[in-house]
C-alpha cells in the first residue's frame, strides 16, 4: 500500500540552537550518542492558527498529573508507583499485514528515525488540557519500514503487560489489560501521528509511558496510548480499551470535538492546566484545533455518529 504524506504541515528548518541543545539533551539522556544528529535539525510547529505560539505546559505538571490506569487511578500517584518500571531493554513487534515483520529493540527503532520537537496541545477527554514539547518521530516513517500490505486497514497498539509491577492489572477490571487503542490506517500515517521518546528535551518519565508512546494530537488523550510493545495492521478494527469498558461513553475515533458532548460532560471548553489558580477555560476546538490539517480524513462522515 502506499503510505500517504500529505505535507500538510510547516516544516520549518529551525536555526535555533535551544532546540539543537533539546536534541542533544534527548539522545545524551537515552544514551544513544550516535543517533540521528546527521540530518539535521527539523523542528516542527503545528499550530491550529500559523500566529498563535504555544505556551508549553510546565514540565512539572506534564510529570505529576498523569492517567496511567496500569499504575493508579490517581493522577499524582504513577510518578512513585512507576519508578522502578524497567523499560530499558525495550523491545517493540511490528505484524500483521505486513510484507516484512519487525522485531526491534528501542535502539534500533531509534536509529531508524529521525527524532524531532513536536509542541503539541493535548485534550483529555475528562475535560483538561494542556501543551507538551514532545520529542518523537513520525508514525508512519516507522510503518514503512515494516512495508504494509494493501490489506491493511487498521492498525492496532498494544501496551505493556507486566501485572506483578502494574498493581491494577491484578486489581482492576475498569479495563481489560493490556491497554489497547487502534487507528484506521489513514490517520496512523497522518504526519501529525508520532511516537513520542521524550518531552521537554529529555527521555519519557516513566509515567508519562516511557520508553515509547503515540501521540495523536487532534483525538482525546485516551488514544495516545503509552509503553508500547506491539504495533499490528489488521484488516478490521480493532477492539480498543476504552470502547469495550463504555461504548456509549468512548467510540472507537474520540477525536476532539466540541459539539459531541461526553454522555456526563459537555466538551465545550477545557481547564487549561498550569495557567493560574483557577486554570483559565479555553473554548475547545473541532479535532483539537488541527482541523485544517485532519478535517479532509473525515470529510463525509457523521461525526455524532462516530464519535
Ligand atoms: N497504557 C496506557 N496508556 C494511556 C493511558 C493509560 O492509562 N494506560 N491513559 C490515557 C489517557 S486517559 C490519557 S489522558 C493520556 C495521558 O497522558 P499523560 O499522563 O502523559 O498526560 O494517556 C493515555 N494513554
Ligand atoms: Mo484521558
Amino acid at each position: 500500500m502506499l503510505i500517504k504524506s500529505k505535507q500538510a504541515i510547516a516544516e520549518s528548518e529551525i536555526t535555533d540552537s535551544l532546540v539543537f541543545t533539546q536534541r542533544r539533551q534527548i539522545i545524551k539522556a537515552l544514551g544513544l550518542s550516535t543517533i540521528g544528529l546527521s540530518t539535521g535539525i527539523n523542528n516542527v510547529f503545528a499550530n491550529s492558527q500559523a500566529s498563535e505560539k504555544l505556551m508549553p505546559t510546565s514540565a512539572d505538571i506534564f510529570k505529576n498529573y498523569t492517567n496511567y490506569y496500569e499504575f493508579s487511578f490517581n493522577k499524582e500517584d504513577s510518578t512513585e508507583l512507576a519508578k522502578n518500571f524497567p523499560t530499558n531493554p525495550w523491545q517493540l513487534e511490528i505484524s500483521g499485514e505486513v510484507e516484512n515483520p519487525l522485531k526491534l529493540n528501542l535502539e534500533d527503532v531509534l536509529k531508524s528515525q529521525s527524532i524531532q520537537e513536536y509542541v503539541y496541545r493535548f485534550r483529555c477527554v475528562e475535560g483538561w488540557s494542556m501543551v507538551v514539547p514532545w520529542m518523537g518521530f513520525s508514525l508512519a516513517s516507522l510503518l514503512k519500514l515494516s512495508k504494509p500490505l494493501a490489506s491493511a486497514n487498521f492498525v492496532k497498539f498494544t501496551s505493556v503487560f507486566n501485572p506483578e509491577l502494574m498493581p491494577n492489572q491484578l486489581k482492576s477490571n475498569v479495563l481489560t489489560w493490556p491497554y489497547v487503542e487502534g487507528l484506521r490506517i489513514d490517520e496512523a500515517t497522518h504526519p501529525l501521528a508520532i511516537l513520542a521518546v521524550g518531552a521537554y528535551g529529555n527521555s519519557l518519565p516513566k509515567q508519562n509511558g516511557a520508553p515509547l508512546r503515540l501521540v495523536v494530537p487532534w483525538k482525546y488523550g485516551f488514544k495516545s496510548i503509552k509503553a508500547i510493545v506491539k504495533i499490528e495492521l489488521l484488516k478490521r478494527a480493532p477492539v480498543t480499551s476504552w470502547n469495550v469498558a463504555a461504548p456509549n461513553e468512548y467510540g472507537f475515533y474520540a477525536n476532539v470535538n466540541p459539539s459531541v458532548p461526553h454522555p456526563r460532560w459537555s466538551q465545550h471548553s477545557e481547564r487549561q492546566l498550569g495557567t493560574g489558580f483557577f486554570s483559565a477555560r479555553r473554548e475547545t476546538e473541532l479535532f483539537n484545533g488541527y482541523g485544517e490539517q485532519v478535517a479532509s480524513l473525515y470529510k463525509d462522515m457523521d461525526l455524532r455518529h462516530f464519535f
